[in-house]
């Protein structure tokens, strides 16, 4: 195994595909070895060895799931979390949407329980809570009591069997239950899977959002790949898994938030409604079953990788300033991968106050308030959150009238 010594109980190679347990997988990019991308540093912690570990993906030709080939243990990564969903607009509308669709479509009394697990600062459950019961479940102390205060029940806990077995003893089965950009980040999935077939009322709707793979090698990016995501999730590998556990994707949507995501309705019993068919029709033709696709992929990676480092060369030799846009956990591949550092990058601008006054992990830029923007803006700014570009190319229109030009990184880098 290519981990140092002290970090060995601190991972494992994924010897088998977590959804169907075959043991031919086939590793297709491989992206170095990085800190976790949401372990922001204080100033003080750079005196210590910062902990490093590989970053590469495997896919499945049995049941079509992209996978880390390796899984930090996941204390190290979401005990304490730097990411808050309400600290960018577009993602909290979304959810707050996501919201009135459950209760106007999903919810017949007040007394039907609502059950979110992964439910970070508590969003979808604060825009729910009037409506009928809400519990949310999140591993990350700081996050989860940052929901209590805006009164939104959590459980501090990683969702599993065990877990469902207690939510449901203390308040009963749930009608709907929530895995948003969650439910590719646990790796026991089975166990996960066991956990929400026990708490699902016989009625009740499991409805998962993720990253979807066709977005990741189509035209999203690649940053998406970090040690948090462990699987990239097609509607093949889903329904794969689904099967399992005799549960039926009712109904699929991708709709258009991190870049594009895999939205799945999965019930007790019922039939899977043209949208899923669909899906699976588009994502074959995408070529999302074929490990040639991931082939290509990640050689379109390392040319956009020497693209946008001739980019940073060329404004360097004309004297012209770059900045960050944003520090999300993805924009951290990005600049490992890429080769991007502090020689490039004054600063990074963020707007989750947990992250500002921080380092960035492994380039170590400054995250700072947007709010440097105003007194020193750069000539450049790399905008790493690219999955708002629209919202926040209409937010910074002053900015850009002022002449200061986005460079967008991924699929392919362009200037705007
Ligand atoms: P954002 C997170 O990844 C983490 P990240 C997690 N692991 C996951 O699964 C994915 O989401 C899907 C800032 N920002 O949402 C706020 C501005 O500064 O793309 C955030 O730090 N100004 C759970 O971290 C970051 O950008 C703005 O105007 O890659 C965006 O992070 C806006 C809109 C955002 O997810």
């Amino acid at each position: 195994m290519e981990v140092s010594l002290n970090n060995m109980q601190k991972i494992i190679k994924k010897e088998f595909c977590r959804i169907c347990g075959n043991m031919k997988l086939r590793k297709v990019l491989d992206l170095g070895t990085m800190p976790p991308a949401n372990n922001f540093l204080r100033v003080g912690e750079l005196k210590k060895p910062e902990q490093r570990f590989p970053l590469a993906v495997q896919f499945c030709e049995k049941c079509f799931l992209l996978s880390l080939c390796h899984v930090v243990d996941s204390e190290i990564l979401f005990k304490n979390y730097h990411y808050l969903t309400g600290a960018s607009a577009p993602l909290a509308k979304h959810f707050t949407e996501e919201a009135r669709m459950i209760y106007e479509k999903l919810i017949s009394d007040k007394n039907d329980l609502v059950v979110e697990f992964g439910s970070n600062d508590g969003v979808l459950l604060s825009a729910l809570k009037e409506k009928c019961r809400v519990l949310g479940v999140d591993p990350a102390k700081n996050v989860a009591s940052f929901a209590m205060k805006q009164g939104v029940e959590t459980v501090t806990a990683f969702f599993s069997e065990k877990t469902a077995r207690k939510i449901k003893q203390k308040y009963g089965e749930a009608k709907v239950i929530v895995a948003n950009n969650v439910f590719a980040h646990i790796d026991d999935i089975h166990n996960c899977m066991r956990g929400i077939a026990l708490l699902l009322r016989p009625d009740g709707v499991f409805i998962s959002e993720s990253h979807w793979v066709g977005n990741l090698v189509g035209g999203g990016g690649f940053d998406q790949i970090y040690h948090e995501h462990l699987s990239y999730y097609s509607l093949y590998s889903m329904k794969y898994l689904a099967s399992i556990f005799g549960l039926v994707i009712t109904k699929v949507e991708i709709v258009p938030i991190h870049g594009e995501s895999i939205r799945v309705f999965m019930k007790k019993r019922g039939v899977s409604e043209d949208s899923a068919h669909r899906l699976l029709a588009l994502e074959k033709k995408l070529g999302l079953t074929k490990i040639e696709t991931f082939q290509r992929f990640s050689k379109g990676v390392a040319e956009n990788r020497d693209a946008i480092k001739l980019l940073l060369k060329e404004i360097k030799r004309s004297k012209k300033t770059v900045a960050g846009y944003g520090a999300p956990a993805k924009g951290n591949t990005l600049l490992h991968y890429f080769g991007i550092g502090k020689q490039d990058l004054l600063f990074v601008t963020d707007t989750t106050i947990f992250k500002q006054g921080l380092l960035t992990p492994g380039a170590h830029i400054p995250v700072v308030s947007p709010g440097i923007l105003k007194t020193n803006p750069p000539d450049y700014l790399l905008l790493l959150s690219w999955n708002y570009a629209d919202a926040i190319l209409e937010k910074e229109r002053d900015l850009r009238e002022q002449g200061v030009k986005f460079i967008i990184p991924v699929p392919k880098v362009r200037v705007v």
